[in-house]
């Protein structure tokens, strides 16, 4: 089965441009697909509002702003109507507070009839909770997100099986083979990465963004999936993060790649037939894997040195 999938990358959100703007850009970016015949579209993480995580604030509740508390909203709702009059799904990350409270790094699957079909949670929040005076950059996700709670799932979508992951999630295999055991053929993964180093001095913007390839290409190879990587990138108030979107075929290939820091719309078709070669060969799991072997994954949280 093919489809034409689509991955908006966003360029920078300052911290005082507005939802309304934001999804004003991401219309321009679904009206483009949509020409291009894009039936599904992939958008960042945290894709309306500006990466505030790399701001300290002692009271948290300052920061609820940068939340959505319902979804579709008056910002989102033109957004939504404009992928259903398409007839095209899509995905994007935002930040949700919940009734009960609960801050979430969130990201959502919506069908081309514009129903919610998938809610995600990001599971691996990078960085730190508390201000770190020796950081050139705060990252503090620890801060204002919870772990999230849904963990990894696929839907059926469009006739493919798509499961979504939030950036950090991509570093960590068990995000992908989570995924993979349950037949995923499209990856979703939206990310806003910093291109400073706040860890150590040496590492410059190509070693990051070769981590980011690396981790999406093997990811897609390990698991017979396609994956779409999509940044929100650029200057922020004087804070780059890089671009680098890309789609990756279920060899591993990047078959589309971004060029730009900005707005930018790749575009591929994906044939998830080829997703059934790896998953009934290489990595048939049933056939290989042995789980009997596996336990430290699950039962041992940190590495433990015992030799
Ligand atoms: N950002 C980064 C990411 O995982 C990071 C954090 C940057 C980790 C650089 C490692 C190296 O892509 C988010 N938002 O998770």
């Amino acid at each position: 089965m093919k489809m034409i999938v689509g991955g908006a990358q966003i360029g920078g959100i300052q911290k005082d441009e507005g939802r309304q703007a934001v999804v004003a850009r991401m219309m321009a970016l679904m009206e483009q697909a949509h020409e291009k015949g894009v039936e599904f579209l992939v958008y960042p993480e945290m894709t309306l509002t500006t990466f505030f995580p790399r701001f300290y604030v002692e009271d948290r509740s300052e920061f609820d702003h940068w939340f959505e508390t319902e979804m579709p909203n008056a910002a989102t709702q033109p957004l939504f109507d404009m992928a259903k009059r398409f007839g095209m799904g899509f995905t994007f990350g935002y930040c949700e507070l919940t009734p009960e409270g609960l801050h979430y790094n969130t990201s959502i699957l919506v069908s081309p009839e514009g129903e919610i079909v998938s809610k995600y949670r990001k599971t691996h929040l990078p960085g730190h909770a508390e201000y770190e005076a020796d950081r050139t950059h705060q990252h503090l996700e620890k801060r204002y997100f919870l772990p999230g709670d849904t963990g990894f799932n696929v839907v059926r979508n469009q006739g493919a099986i798509m499961g979504m992951a939030i950036c950090n999630d991509r570093r960590w295999p068990e995000t992908w083979r989570t995924l993979g055991l349950q037949g995923v053929e499209l990856v979703t993964i939206g990310y806003n990465t910093p291109s400073q180093n706040n860890l150590s001095k040496e590492e410059g913007i190509e070693r990051r963004v070769y981590h980011h390839e690396l981790s999406v290409c093997a990811g897609a190879y390990q698991n017979s999936t396609y994956a779409v990587a999509v940044a929100k990138c650029g200057m922020e108030d004087g804070n780059h993060m890089f671009a680098g979107s890309i789609i990756v075929d279920p060899d591993g290939f990047v078959i589309a790649r971004a060029t730009g820091e900005g707005d930018e719309l790749i575009v591929a078709e994906c044939d998830f037939d080829k997703c059934a070669f790896g998953k009934s060969t290489v990595f048939n799991f049933a056939a290989h894997r042995r789980v009997e072997h596996y336990g430290r994954i699950t039962e041992q949280t940190g590495m433990k040195i015992e030799v």
